[in-house]
């Protein structure tokens, strides 16, 4: 199975020598040019399934790089939206972000960054599960979504930021009141305006093998809500906060990047 090694995240964004990390042409995250995307009207929608079901989603845990919430099963499908070979099966879902309201995304739109990105990760379902898929040309879907900084809080994401308080330190777990952040994303965001791009992994082994989404339509946030995001610490013991845990954009070479309005 797919295991991500220790990895730091250095002033750059990343100090990652190996593999493909170093040598890939086709690496995560890049900075979107809208101007430059190819309109491409014949991806088409989404069709998202039980992402709604909060019985679907497992604990919320610090895993020392990001708060990541596991699924519980398999049965929340992605298909659709021009992804080759799908349908897709939700894994979980993590945040990037950075040590003020000014960093934070991966992924960056003409040059912006935003203060916090979430990433749902999907396997090809016919794959069998997220290793295999890890290690398959094409064999992951990643959606990404941004926040972007908003003068008053989103009441919608409260419940969840409760959950993240209460797993500051690494390896802390807990369960998610019900509805999980997910409705506050899905039902504040037009699945129809993406980019799409073939990428990989944004942490070792940098595996080029995602088909990625990123929604232009930003999720609101206050900064106090942020705040308490970037109080996650990556040791058990509490001293040293995770700080940023954002790659640098990496080079697009030859790629093309698509874009659906439909
Ligand atoms: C984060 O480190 C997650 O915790 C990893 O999930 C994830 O790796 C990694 O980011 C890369 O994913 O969408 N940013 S990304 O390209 O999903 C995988 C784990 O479960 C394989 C380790
Ligand atoms: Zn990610």
């Amino acid at each position: 199975h797919f295991i991500i090694t220790g990895y730091n995240y250095d002033s750059n964004g990343d100090d990652w020598t190996d593999g493909v990390c170093a040598t890939g042409t086709s690496q995560s995250p890049i900075n979107i040019v809208l101007s430059s995307a190819t309109v491409d009207t014949s991806l088409g929608e989404f069709t998202l399934t039980n992402y709604d079901d909060a019985s679907k989603y497992g604990n919320i845990k610090n895993n020392g790089h990001t708060i990541q919430v596991d699924m519980a099963d398999d049965t929340v499908t992605l298909n659709g939206g021009g992804l080759d070979g799908g349908p897709f099966n939700l894994a979980q879902f993590h945040f990037h972000w950075g040590t003020s309201d000014s960093t934070g995304s991966e992924h960056t739109v003409d040059g912006k960054q935003s203060p916090l990105e979430i990433h749902f990760v999907h396997y090809k379902a016919s794959l069998g599960d997220l290793g295999t898929a890890a290690g398959t040309a094409e064999g992951l879907a990643v959606l990404g979504f941004f926040f972007e900084v908003y003068p008053s809080d989103n009441a919608n994401l409260d419940p969840f930021l409760d959950a993240v308080t209460s797993v500051a330190n690494k390896d802390q777990t807990a369960t998610l009141s019900s509805p999980p952040v997910i409705n506050a994303i899905f039902q504040n965001v037009n699945t129809s305006l993406f980019v799409r791009y073939s990428g990989g992994l944004t942490t070792p082994g940098c595996n080029e093998v995602v088909q990625w989404t990123v929604f232009t339509e930003k999720i609101a946030i206050s900064s106090a809500q942020l705040a308490k995001i970037r109080l996650s610490y990556q040791e058990s013991s509490g001293t040293t906060l995770i700080g940023k845990n954002y790659r640098s954009t990496q080079d697009l070479n030859s790629r093309t990047v698509k874009i659906s309005y439909d």
